[in-house]
């Protein structure tokens, strides 16, 4: 199968390569580097929102050729990236629920009801800059739960339980694991003494709203601050983060910057 209809089918792909390896020690650095020095450092794992306005070197690779032609099978023209941030798994740091992605997550402020209707309305890849394996922590998933319309999440209720076809995403350091953002998946345990480091980049349609996660914004008030309830904040980029970037990504960045 090709990757698009894996997407649609089993609800992820794989591609092999993305970063070569001739770059992938300086990528990684540049991330890990950004990520334990602006990012959140919990028991569990570190995390920096908006990647892109600390370091730019994978930008390229964000808008490697193959990823390209995934978004614009599934999305149509002016796909754009809603997200990037880093997470890193510390050595034996907890299992995570399973969950999908916004905007598929109640408790993730500006959710769409369910039932999910049977569209790709939202990506996560997983840029994996160490290997992804069983052991280091592989992303857990459900091949085939983006149909189901739902996901516990909108039960109100946090699961961690093992399920007889849950697989691990797999694949060498420089691999993208791509999920459709409804596939029901969990962080998995890093069972090695290195952290499992990795950049999530999140890719959305023209048409997605992605407004509530924009820090300071009309939606933002309405759907988190004012309920006061929990929403993954992506802040803008700065012009001069934007600036820096390989011209063939540009496009996919140009509608989240701060004004001047
Ligand atoms: O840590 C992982 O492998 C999965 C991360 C995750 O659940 C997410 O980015 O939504």
């Amino acid at each position: 199968m090709i990757p698009v209809e894996e997407i649609r089918e089993q609800g992820f792909t794989i591609l092999k390569n993305v970063i070569p390896e001739d770059k992938l020690s300086s990528v990684r650095n540049d991330i890990v580097e950004a990520a334990d020095r602006y990012g959140k450092k919990g028991a569990n794992n570190t995390y920096l929102a908006t990647t892109i306005n600390y370091t730019q070197s994978f930008a390229p690779y964000a808008a490697d050729p193959r990823i390209i032609t995934i978004i614009e099978s599934l999305f149509g023209s002016h796909a754009r990236i809603s997200a990037t941030s880093t997470q890193i798994n510390e050595p034996q740091n907890k299992r995570g629920d399973w969950h999908s992605d916004w905007p598929f997550c109640p408790f993730n402020g500006g959710h769409i009801p369910k039932p999910v209707p049977d569209t790709v309305m939202h990506l996560t890849a997983l840029f994996m800059l160490v290997d992804f394996t069983q052991d280091s922590g592989g992303t857990l998933m459900r091949p085939g739960s983006h149909k189901w319309g739902t996901n516990p999440t909108y039960d109100n209720e946090y699961r961690y339980d093992d399920y007889p076809d849950q697989v691990h995403g797999e694949g060498s350091a420089g691999s993208v694991l791509i999920l459709d953002s409804r596939l029901w998946h969990a962080s998995a345990v890093n069972h090695t003494d290195k952290r499992r480091a990795a950049l999530v980049v999140r890719y959305a349609p023209w048409w997605l709203n992605l407004d509530s996660l924009m820090p300071g914004s009309v939606e933002r008030k309405i759907i988190v601050d004012e309920p006061g309830i929990f929403g993954a904040a992506y802040p803008a980029l700065k012009q001069d983060s934007y600036s820096r970037i390989d011209n063939i990504a540009k496009p996919l960045f140009r509608h989240w910057i701060q004004p001047r």
